[in-house]
C-alpha cells in the first residue's frame, strides 16, 4: 500500500486553507482579504450551480433588459450579477464595486464598508450560455490606499496596482484560478464536498506556444501588425510548423487554455472597433495580471496592458496576451510599424 500517496489524497488543500496559509505569512494581516475571498468563492459556487441547472430550471432566456454595452441580458447574467453584488457587499470588506452589468459603480453604504474595491464580470461569454459552452466569472481586487471617502478614482487605477485577480470557469468542471501577486494557482470544485481543491499549483505558462486564438471573422478590418502576425502563424517562414487555431469566443475559456497550453489570445483593435472589444477593468486587467504572474506577457498594441490607466469604468482596450515569446513577436511587429510611421 502506498501510504504516501494515500496521505496525499486525503490531505486536501482547499482554497480556504490555502488562503489562510498565505495570510499567516503576513502576521499584520487582519484576515479581511480571506473573508472577502470566501464571499467571492461563495458567489462562484452559486453561479456554478445555477449554470449547471440552467436548462432544467428554465433560467435560460432573455430577461428583457439591455446591459450597458447594449447587449440583451440573459437571466443568468442578471442572477449572477445579483449574487456577486450581494455576496461582496455582505462581506463587509468592500467599498466600491464595478460590474460589467451595471452602468454605474456601486458605492457601498458606510455601515457595510471595507477597504477593497472589486471589479468583475459576473458571467463573461454570455453569447455562449444557450449552447452550453464554457463561460466564467472574472474579478480583480484593489485596495483603498487610505480611509478617505471612496471616489471613482479608487477604481480607475492601473492594473499593476491590483492586489489580486482571478477567474472561475464554468465548464466540464468548475475551475477557479487565482493570483494574489505571488504566482498563480488553480482550484477545482469537488461537487461532493462543495469545496475548491488545489489541483493546479503554481501554474506557469509555456514560454512559447503552438496555438493562436482570435476571431478571424474580423480579419478584413485588422491593422497591419495583427494581420502579419496571423499570417506568420499560418505560413511560418522559419521552417517551424504552423500554429493551430482555437477560438471558443468565451474569454475565460480561451484564456484558461492559453494559460495551461501556451500560445497567444488576441482581441485586437480593428477598423470598426478602434479600442477592440474587451473591457479594461474586469477583462483585460485581471487576465493580464494572471498571465504576468504565470510568466507570460500582456500587450495592448502600444504598451504593457497593466500600465494602462483607465479613464472610464467600462473602457475597452485591444489585448494580446499569452506565452512570453509569442507576445514578444507581436510587440516586434507593432514596433516595426511605429518606426515606419
Ligand atoms: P460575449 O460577447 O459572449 O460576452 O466580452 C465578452 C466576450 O464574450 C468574451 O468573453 C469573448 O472573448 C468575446 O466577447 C468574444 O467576442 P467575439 O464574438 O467578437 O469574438
Amino acid at each position: 500500500m502506498d501510504h504516501e500517496a494515500d496521505a496525499h489524497r486525503t490531505d486536501l488543500m482547499t482554497i480556504t486553507r490555502f488562503v489562510l496559509n498565505e495570510q499567516s505569512k503576513h502576521p499584520e494581516s487582519r484576515g479581511d482579504f480571506s473573508i472577502l475571498l470566501s464571499h467571492i468563492v461563495l458567489g462562484c459556487k452559486f453561479v456554478c450551480s445555477a449554470v449547471n441547472k440552467a436548462g432544467l430550471a428554465k433560467l435560460i432566456g432573455l430577461a428583457g433588459e439591455t446591459n450597458v454595452q447594449g447587449e440583451e441580458q440573459k437571466k443568468l447574467d442578471v442572477l449572477s450579477n445579483d449574487v456577486f453584488v450581494k455576496a461582496l457587499i455582505s462581506s463587509g470588506r468592500t467599498c466600491i464595486l464595478v460590474s460589467e452589468e451595471d452602468e454605474e459603480a456601486i458605492f457601498v453604504e458606510p455601515s457595510k464598508r471595507g477597504r477593497y474595491c472589486v471589479v468583475f464580470d459576473p458571467l463573461d461569454g454570455s453569447s455562449n450560455i444557450d449552447c452550453g459552452v464554457s463561460i466564467g466569472t472574472i474579478f480583480g481586487i484593489y485596495m483603498m490606499k487610505d480611509s478617505h471617502e471612496p471616489t471613482l478614482d479608487d477604481v480607475l487605477q492601473p492594473g499593476n496596482n491590483m492586489l489580486a485577480a482571478g477567474y472561475c470557469m464554468y465548464g466540464s468542471s468548475c475551475t477557479l484560478v487565482l493570483s494574489t501577486g505571488s504566482g498563480v494557482n488553480g482550484f477545482t470544485l469537488d461537487p461532493s464536498l462543495g469545496e475548491f481543491i488545489l489541483t493546479h499549483p503554481d501554474i506557469k505558462i509555456p514560454k512559447k506556444g503552438k496555438i493562436y486564438s482570435v476571431n478571424e471573422g474580423n480579419a478584413k478590418n485588422w491593422d497591419g501588425p495583427t494581420a502579419k502576425y496571423v499570417e506568420k502563424c499560418k505560413f511560418p517562414k522559419d521552417g517551424s510548423s504552423p500554429k493551430s487555431l482555437r477560438y471558443i469566443g468565451s474569454m475565460v475559456a480561451d484564456v484558461h487554455r492559453t494559460l495551461l497550453y501556451g500560445g497567444i489570445f488576441m482581441y485586437p483593435r480593428d477598423k470598426k472597433s478602434p479600442n477592440g472589444k474587451l473591457r479594461v477593468l474586469y477583462e483585460v486587467f485581471p487576465m493580464s495580471f494572471l498571465m504576468e504572474q504565470a510568466g507570460g506577457q500582456s500587450f495592448t498594441g502600444k504598451q504593457r496592458a497593466l500600465d494602462l490607466v483607465p479613464k472610464k469604468i467600462h473602457e475597452r482596450s485591444p489585448i494580446f496576451l499569452g506565452s512570453y515569446d509569442d507576445v514578444e513577436e507581436i510587440k516586434a511587429l507593432y514596433a516595426a510599424e511605429e518606426k515606419k510611421e
